[in-house]
């Protein structure tokens, strides 16, 4: 891993030593013999492909952003739009609206590229789910540790998700993270797994009160806000690595996965979304014209 400084994530300072962090497996050379990817994928949990998009039609999707976010004013007028220099401190994070009716962050998740690595992956035709989420993530900020398990397990669970950057992400601007081998560690996060964030107990009254009709969850969703303390516990290496235009990186439901803070003025883009076999039964919040997502629709009462 190159020189860099102290790196964070959830405000805390990551221990960047060799015993835990590193760089992500490259599996770009295997694109043409998918018996390989499948076998890296169980045991790696994830597959990492730098290079795989044509840089072009990523700097496409960054400027139709770009442009959206100097429309409202959110960029920085003194730098181009397509540095993302922010103009001011004003938080940011999930934006899905830069996604919405944008087709060339369309042309990148829902084209012939991933649709035939995912065909070829699966072995048979696949489906992505019809929502992108869209992340314009400023300073200070990043995502905890989770599986997205907990947001989409409503159908089959050979589900992957796609993470990509729109741009280079460097260490300092912080990208994806997984932590190593917590895929084959799913026994010790059990009743973490068990939890589906649009679910509520009907015989709790504080649960039903915030959750039933509303698009509040029942739980957080992370495993954790301690990205230190859980790599310790749970062992394994945070892997990340300095991302580039045209690279992804495709993980199991059931890997952890968090990010770096952004330490830079520069707002960092990156896209995930969802591909599963088109056979298999698909989580009903997500598929379709006028998705549920985490909506009131969403939201399922038990007895708990
Ligand atoms: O980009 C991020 O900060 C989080 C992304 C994520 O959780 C995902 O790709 O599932
Ligand atoms: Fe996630």
């Amino acid at each position: 891993m190159v020189t860099h400084p102290p790196l964070h994530s959830c405000k805390l300072e990551l221990d960047t030593s060799p015993t835990a962090f590193g760089e992500l497996r490259p599996s770009a050379d295997y694109l043409d013999q998918p018996e390989i990817l499948n076998q890296r994928l169980d045991e790696d949990g994830y597959l990492f492909i730098p290079g795989f998009f044509n840089r072009d039609l990523i700097l496409e999707a960054r400027t139709s952003v770009a442009q959206r976010l100097a429309a409202e004013g959110a960029l920085n007028p003194k730098y181009p739009a397509t540095d993302l220099i922010a103009a001011s401190d004003k938080a940011m994070t999930y934006r899905g609206d830069l996604a919405l009716n944008n087709p060339a962050v369309e042309r990148v998740v829902y084209g012939p590229e991933l649709d035939g690595f995912y065909a070829a992956l699966f072995g048979e035709p696949v489906r992505h789910f019809d929502h992108i989420w869209f992340r314009a993530v400023s300073q200070g900020l990043g995502t905890p540790p989770h599986c997205d398990h907990v947001y989409m397990s409503r159908g089959t669970h050979q589900l992957l998700t796609c993470w990509i950057p729109y741009g280079e992400v460097t260490l300092e601007v912080g990208g994806l993270m997984v932590l190593e081998d917590s895929h084959l560690k799913s026994d010790r996060l059990q009743s973490y797994l068990d939890v589906d964030v649009d679910r509520y107990c009907e015989n709790d009254p504080k649960q039903v009160a915030k959750v039933k009709g509303t698009s509040a969850w029942s739980h957080p969703g992370w495993l954790t806000n301690n990205p230190v303390v859980l790599q310790k516990r749970l062992g394994g290496r945070w892997l990340t690595t300095q991302w580039q235009p045209g690279d992804f990186l495709t993980f199991k439901m059931n890997m952890i996965h968090a990010s770096l803070d952004n330490q830079t003025r520069q707002i960092r883009l990156s896209s995930d979304t969802r591909y599963q076999r088109l056979s298999q039964p698909a989580d009903a919040r997500w598929v379709g014209d006028n998705v549920a997502g985490h909506g009131p629709r969403a939201k399922q009462g038990r007895i708990c």
